[in-house]
């Protein structure tokens, strides 16, 4: 078996990795050749020419949850699986991003620090909990992982996804039309959608302005669902009391670019849930496992749907 690997910045970590985990397999950087005669492909943000020339593989592998970073996700013959990493340690990591931010607004640790820096001693009236109601945009292996979490705080919790769910003790939304409803009562926006052709700019104007005055926004997902001038402005109008961001249009974030320096603006550099190469290969290993079994595996992005 033949596995190639094109990883960005680096696939000699992977490709060591792998061998590990799947001795009896020949795996090597990505070359036109090996392209050609590889059985499976392991993937990060590949340039357009290498998906094309995988001509044999029985599946790609993407090391990531999105698949937005392959230029053409479909230039791989239709029979072939795209498969994406579904959790492999990052569930857990992204509860714990979001548990912190969810806290750190409804607590408002960030006005007490600023009351510090002047040594004032003055309680904030602080919001009823169930008045913080918290809602997720992306009901998927994250985005439900995150749910279940500020539940079990005892956050009134809500979710939005294409398809309607069931989540013990979280109030579950689908569609457009429940979109307004969803929007207009969340106080904590937090972005867990993939990035499609149906989501980009997903978080514009007139969606942000949905949410009532007071708001926060967190988005973990991917910088091009937010429009960021329509956030800007409407955190600059005080619509929204604050945002979280650990992705961007541009990463890394341009020196210049306003949320930088914004108030009420908190940056992280793409850190929220980091691939992990141990879980990352572990699953890619027990999935070319069932693969060669004939078994099905989980994760295989959906051609119709982009993710
Ligand atoms: P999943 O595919 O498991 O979940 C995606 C969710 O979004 C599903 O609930 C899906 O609905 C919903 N959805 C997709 N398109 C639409 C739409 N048009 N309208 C409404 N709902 C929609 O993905 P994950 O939870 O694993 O990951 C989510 C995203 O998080 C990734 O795509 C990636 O971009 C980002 N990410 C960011 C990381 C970071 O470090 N910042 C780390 C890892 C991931 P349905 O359930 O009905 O299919
Ligand atoms: C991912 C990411 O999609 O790291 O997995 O952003």
């Amino acid at each position: 078996m033949k596995i190639a690997v094109y990883c960005q910045p680096d696939s000699a970590t992977w490709i060591a990795a792998l061998r590990r985990a799947l001795p009896e397999a020949q795996i090597d950087r990505w070359s036109v050749a090996l392209g050609g005669e590889a059985d499976y492909a392991v993937v990060w943000k590949p340039p357009a020419d290498v998906l094309p020339g995988l001509t044999r593989v029985k599946a790609v592998f993407n090391l990531g949850a999105g698949i937005d970073a392959i230029p053409d996700p479909y230039s791989i013959p239709r029979g072939v699986q795209l498969v994406r990493l579904d959790d492999a340690g990052m569930a857990e990591q992204m509860v714990e991003y979001v548990t912190y931010a969810a806290l750190r607004c409804y607590r408002e640790f960030g006005a007490y620090a600023g009351q510090q820096g002047d040594a004032l001693w003055r309680p904030r009236s602080r919001l009823p909990k169930h008045e913080f109601i918290v809602g997720v945009l992306g009901a998927g292996v994250l985005g439900s992982a995150v749910a279940r979490s500020l539940s079990s705080l005892k956050f009134p919790v809500r979710v939005w996804s294409r398809t309607m769910k069931q989540l013990a003790g979280v109030e579950c939304f689908t569609g457009k039309e429940a979109l307004g409803r969803f929007l207009g009562a969340t106080r904590f926006l937090v972005c867990l959608l993939p990035l499609t052709a149906e989501t980009r700019d997903f978080l514009d104007h007139a969606r942000l302005s949905l949410l009532p005055p007071g708001a926060y926004l967190v988005n973990v997902a991917r910088g091009a669902l937010v429009v960021d001038d329509d956030l800007l402005s409407l955190l600059d109008s005080g619509h929204l009391s604050g945002a979280t961001l650990d992705v961007f249009r541009d990463e890394p974030l341009p020196p210049q670019h306003p949320f930088w320096h914004h108030p009420r603006v908190v940056v992280t550099p793409h850190v929220s849930a980091v691939t992990l190469v141990k879980d990352s290969v572990e699953q890619i290993a027990a999935k070319i496992r069932r693969i060669e079994a004939g078994l099905p595996i989980t994760g295989v992005v959906d051609r119709e749907h982009g993710y």
